[in-house]
């Protein structure tokens, strides 16, 4: 059904919108069990209908993820110059979106090069190995739903936007993994609940075949994200108790790193499928984002990535309007998601 694909381009952007947003006040926090109900008022009285207050601002998730979009709409064939030509000129457009303190360095080798070699400057990061942070996972939505049915483009086309900014593994598979799970729900109706075993066992097929073909002979860490995956799936099936969550941040981590954060958004994701103790709210991608912001660390981007999965399994109408509503520019990106959708060959 095409208005559903519709609604599933809208949700997906609105929920990783939405996540940056939201999350964005909580960036950096270890949370305590009395900030939960703090984070629980928060977003209640956001959903209060006479409640008015500044935007929620938007960060550089949001920024890198609009110029993933325009990339892709663009240009009938991806142009990654291009790209690494928005990324750039939205940062010194706008640099005080909280971006990364490592990619700025990127963005100035970019622009003084004249983009002589794109691959160049991430390559350079860290005497060489490259950033591992989830900046290339944060802005991975927008490829996932271009190339929905494209499995083979959306990977490669990925990989090439991430390695812009990101050349280590950790950083690459991070985003591929965001990439294949925004994907992945995007084919659920959404209308039936989600099989979170077989959810989890496409991704880690998908994810082998990834890492089997990955040159890690840096870190030799070959099934990294397998094993994350793995202790996803270990996770979920435990019983609530007042160590869980320390448990969970241990185990799948709360951090800027893409290994430490982008199996944690998948797990909020799934998590949030059902009742969760401490944050009252029926709606589910309202749950999977007020999740990740109580877990702390980089709130924002793991809530963003995890809103981007579940909008992209719910579509728009599941989206809480009235929490939408103290987003920064959403409307923006709702029609940066319709033109997505023309682009991709919808009508
Ligand atoms: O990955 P990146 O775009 O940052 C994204 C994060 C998100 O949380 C955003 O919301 C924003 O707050 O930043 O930017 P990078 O600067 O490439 O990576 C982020 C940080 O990860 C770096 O500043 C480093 O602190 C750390 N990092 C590393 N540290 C040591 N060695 C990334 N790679 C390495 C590394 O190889
Ligand atoms: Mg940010
Ligand atoms: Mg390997
Ligand atoms: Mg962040």
């Amino acid at each position: 059904d095409p208005n559903i694909m519709k609604s599933k381009f809208r949700g997906c952007l609105l929920g990783s919108l939405m996540g940056d947003c939201l999350g964005a006040p909580y960036e950096g926090n270890e949370i305590s069990s009395g900030d939960k109900i703090i984070i629980q008022r928060y977003f209640d009285k956001m959903e209060e209908p006479e409640f008015k207050g500044p935007f929620k601002k938007y960060t550089d998730d949001t920024a890198m993820m609009k110029s993933m979009a325009k990339f892709l709409i663009d240009k009938p064939e991806p142009d990654f110059t291009y790209l690494a030509k928005l990324f750039v000129t939205e940062y010194f457009k706008e640099p005080r979106r909280g971006y990364g303190q490592s990619v700025v360095a990127v963005f100035e080798k970019l622009r003084n090069s004249k983009y002589t070699n794109i691959y160049q400057p991430a390559n350079e990061q860290f005497d060489g190995s490259g950033s591992y942070g989830n900046g290339g996972a944060m802005r991975i939505a927008p490829v996932a739903l271009y190339y929905s049915s494209d499995y083979n483009n959306m990977i490669n086309v990925a990989r090439d936007a991430t390695r812009i900014t990101h050349s280590n593994i950790f950083g690459i598979n991070g985003a591929l993994l965001q990439c294949i799970a925004v994907q992945q729900a995007l084919h659920i109706n959404p209308s039936s609940k989600i099989n979170i075993k077989e959810f989890c066992s496409c991704l880690l097929e998908k994810i082998k075949l990834i890492e089997d073909n990955s040159d890690d002979s840096e870190f030799n860490m070959p099934e990294a994200y397998q094993e994350k995956l793995k202790k996803v799936e270990l996770l979920l099936e435990k019983e609530y108790n007042d160590d869980l969550e320390d448990e969970i941040i241990y185990t799948l981590g709360n951090g800027i790193g893409a290994y430490d954060s982008v199996g944690t958004a998948i797990f909020c994701f799934l998590k949030a499928q059902s009742c969760i103790p401490k944050i009252e709210t029926d709606n589910i991608i309202r749950r999977t984002i007020q999740y990740a912001v109580t877990l702390g660390g980089d709130t924002d981007t793991i809530a963003c990535m995890a809103g981007a999965i579940a909008g992209a399994y719910l579509g728009e109408e599941a989206i809480n309007k009235a929490l939408l509503s103290h987003c920064e520019k959403y409307d923006e990106i709702i029609s940066l998601a319709d033109n997505l959708y023309q682009a991709a060959g919808n009508t």
